[in-house]
C-alpha cells in the first residue's frame, strides 16, 4: 500500500508540475533517445535544422516591454537565460538548470515546431586535438550549424581576448549565415532590440586544450558531485577553464555570441553543447546511479564556494525558466529518465562515457 500510494503522490504531483504552458513527461511515457550529432542521418538533421528556424520565427510569449528585443520563442529562452546568468553560473545548481533548459528547448521544438526527434548532443571529444577543430560536422555549410567569422583583428589590451582566437566575424555559412538580424539580444545583458549576424570567433587551441577526452576522463574520476561540478564548470579565468568554457570560447572566442556568459544561447549550437554537458553529468551519474540520484551540493550563490554568503543548494531548490516552462525543483531534474514518476525529464542517451582506467 505504502509503495502504491507512493507511486500515486508522486504522479499527483507530475501532473500538477506539468500543467504549465508545456505538457511534459507523464507516466507510462517512453524516454526519447538523444544521438550524436554526426550519428544522426541527412534526414534527421535537416528536420531539426528546419525546427530550429521555426522556433527562431514563432511570437515570443515573454510580455513586450520597452524597445524589447524579445520577438521569438527563441528569444524567450536567451531572455530568460541573460536574466538569470549570475542566478545559476558557479553555483550548484548550474548542471541542473541547464538540464531543465536544454530539456525545454527539445520540448519546445517538439511541441511547437513539429519535429519528431530528440535533441542532439554534439560529442566535441571528437573534434579534438586543435587541427581537428574547424572541420567537425557539427559546422558543416551545408548538413550542420555553417563555420567560423572572418579574421577580426583583437585589441591587445583587451583582458577577454580569447588566446588562439581566428575568427569574429559573422558567419559566412550554413543555416544562419547572411541574416543580419539573427540575434534580437545581447551584447552582455541587454535586452533592448538590437539586431546583429551570428557570430564565431573559432578558437582551435582552446577547443584542443579543454574538450580533448583526458578533461572528460577527469570529470568522470571526481568523487562527488561538488568536486564533479567544478571541473565541468572551470573557474572564472581562461586559465582555470574546463569543459564548458572549452566549447563557449572555441566556438565564440572574443567576439562570437558563444563566447558570451549571457546571450551564449543565441548561438543555436548552445543546445548540443550543452546537451553534451548534460551527457557528461549523466555518465558520472551512472556510474553509481542510486547514489548520484540524489547527489547536489554546491553554492546558492554565484561562486560561493565557502558560503560566506548563503548555504548549498539542496534537492528542493527551484529552478525556473519564465515564460517557457513550469516552474520545478532540482530533485525534479536528477533522473533523466524520471517520466513522470522520479521527475519531470523522460530521455535517454544512446551512449555515454565510461570511465577509463
Ligand atoms: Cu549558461
Amino acid at each position: 500500500m505504502q509503495i502504491f500510494s507512493g507511486i500515486l503522490v508522486n504522479w499527483v504531483l507530475a501532473s500538477v508540475l506539468c500543467t504549465g504552458v508545456l505538457t511534459c513527461a507523464q507516466p507510462g511515457q517512453k524516454p526519447i533517445v538523444r544521438k550524436e550529432w554526426r550519428t544522426l542521418s541527412e534526414y534527421e538533421k535537416s528536420s531539426y535544422l528546419r525546427a530550429v528556424k521555426c522556433i527562431l520565427n514563432k511570437p515570443a510569449l515573454t510580455p513586450a516591454f520597452n524597445n524589447t528585443g524579445v520577438i521569438s520563442r527563441y528569444d524567450d529562452l536567451v531572455y530568460t537565460h541573460i536574466q538569470q546568468t549570475f542566478d545559476m553560473h558557479y553555483t550548484g545548481h548550474f548542471l541542473a538548470w541547464h538540464r531543465y533548459y536544454v530539456a525545454t528547448y527539445e520540448l519546445m521544438l517538439r511541441k511547437e515546431c513539429g519535429y519528431r526527434g530528440a535533441q542532439p548532443y554534439w560529442d566535441w571529444t571528437l573534434d579534438t586535438p586543435a587541427e581537428r577543430w574547424a572541420s567537425s560536422p557539427v559546422f558543416d555549410p551545408v548538413t550542420g550549424f555553417g563555420g567560423n567569422g572572418d579574421f577580426i583583428p583583437g585589441d591587445p589590451t583587451n583582458p577577454f581576448e580569447v588566446p588562439g582566437r581566428t575568427g569574429g566575424g559573422c558567419v559566412k555559412d550554413g543555416p544562419f549565415a547572411g541574416i543580419p538580424d539573427l540575434v534580437h539580444l545581447g551584447p552582455r545583458d541587454s535586452v533592448t532590440y538590437n539586431p546583429q549576424c551570428l557570430k564565431r570567433d573559432f578558437s582551435p587551441y582552446f577547443a584542443g586544450r579543454y574538450l580533448a577526452l583526458n578533461q572528460t576522463q577527469l570529470t568522470l574520476a571526481a568523487p562527488d558531485f561538488g568536486w564533479f561540478d567544478r571541473l565541468v564548470e572551470g573557474g572564472p579565468s581562461f586559465e582555470a577553464s574546463g569543459a564548458h568554457g572549452g566549447a563557449h570560447y572555441g566556438v565564440g572566442g572574443t567576439y562570437g555570441q558563444m563566447g558570451d556568459l549571457y546571450t551564449s544561447p543565441a548561438d543555436p549550437i548552445f543546445y548540443l553543447h550543452h546537451a553534451n554537458l548534460d551527457r557528461v553529468w549523466w555518465s558520472w551519474q551512472k556510474l553509481n546511479l542510486q547514489t548520484r540520484l540524489t547527489d547536489i551540493s554546491g553554492p546558492i550563490f554565484l561562486m560561493d564556494y565557502d558560503n560566506v554568503q548563503g548555504g548549498n543548494v539542496t534537492l528542493d531548490y527551484p529552478l525556473s525558466l519564465g515564460v517557457s516552462a513550469v516552474d520545478v525543483t532540482v530533485g525534479d531534474v536528477m533522473n533523466i529518465a524520471g517520466c513522470g514518476k522520479t521527475g519531470v525529464l523522460c530521455y535517454e542517451y544512446d551512449k555515454v562515457y565510461t570511465l577509463q582506467s
